[in-house]
């Protein structure tokens, strides 16, 4: 359960809100995005995360995200023990927990969480620009790729939110934010929003707010506490 320095502050029916970011998922094997040499570093996100980058060059972006679905497929990256703890914390806490992730990886469902929350969207699933059908997707994608719902080509693209589009379930997470006690940064640097925010908007409306990250992120100053290291250490630490 949540540390001593926290069970004192939370009843043991409080709802509890969790953002992960990359962060969480590094120490598994994949790259962060703004770390030193993290994917912004070796490719620019207009290319590859916008519509208009889309629009311009697909192979492009297919392959962008092919190389990604195949870095996930690696039998070497596999959920880490901030993964496991998050999914403990999800089975044993009495109360509700949200659990919002930046992330486009599976490794919190292959860790044991039974419903994240993709607000970004997901690397193994893809849409259909014709027919809006979200399907799954393991090997690669291309614009020679029909959908198989509508059966029309070159339409299929990740289901991945870009740069300038709607991250999904923003109203359900604008009520979570407003409805919770405790509010949880985990591995994010807090540099993107509308997720950027929603500590300020956690603590506003009444919550406890703490950071776990390997260095204070953009957002630091919003944190009631902040708790410094690798995912892998502190958030097991935290929710013991
Ligand atoms: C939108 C694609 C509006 C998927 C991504 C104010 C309000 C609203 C919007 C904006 C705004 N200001 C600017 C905007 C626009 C924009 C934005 O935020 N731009 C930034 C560059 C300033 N936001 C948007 O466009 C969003 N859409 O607002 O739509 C709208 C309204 C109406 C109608 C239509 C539209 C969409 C944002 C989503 C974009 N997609 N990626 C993919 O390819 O993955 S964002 C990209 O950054 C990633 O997806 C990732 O999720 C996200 C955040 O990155 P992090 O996860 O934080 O990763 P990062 O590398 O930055 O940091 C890692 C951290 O981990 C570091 O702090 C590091 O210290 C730490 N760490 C490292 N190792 C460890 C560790 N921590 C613990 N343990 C370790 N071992």
């Amino acid at each position: 359960m949540p540390s001593p320095a926290l069970t004192n502050r939370l009843r043991p029916t409080d709802s509890i809100v969790i953002l992960t970011g990359a962060g969480i998922s590094k120490e598994s094997g994949l790259d962060t995005f703004r770390c030193a040499g993290g994917i912004w570093s070796q490719v620019d996100l207009e290319d590859v995360a916008t519509p208009q980058g889309f629009a311009r060059n697909p192979d492009l972006v297919h392959r962008f995200y092919n190389d990604r679905r195949r870095g996930l497929a690696d039998p070497a990256v596999q959920p880490n023990a901030a993964h496991r703890a998050l999914a403990e914390l999800e089975r044993r806490w009495k109360g509700d927990v949200l659990l919002v992730t930046q992330n486009i990886d599976d490794l919190h469902e292959r860790g044991g969480s039974t419903a994240p929350l993709h607000m970004h969207g997901e690397l193994l699933k893809a849409f259909c620009l014709h027919c809006r059908t979200v399907t799954e997707v393991q090997g690669d994608l291309s614009v020679h790729d029909h959908c198989l719902t509508c059966g029309r080509k070159g339409g299929m693209r990740p289901d991945v939110v870009w740069f300038g589009e709607m991250p999904y379930q923003m109203e359900r997470i604008q009520r979570a934010l407003e409805e919770c006690d405790l509010f949880v940064s985990i591995g994010t640097s807090g540099h993107v929003y509308p997720a950027a925010g929603f500590v300020a908007e956690a603590r506003s409306a009444g919550a406890y707010t703490v950071e776990l990250n390997l260095e204070p992120s953009e957002g630091a100053s919003h944190f009631h506490s902040s708790i410094h290291g690798p995912a892998t250490q502190v958030v097991p630490a935290f929710v013991q």
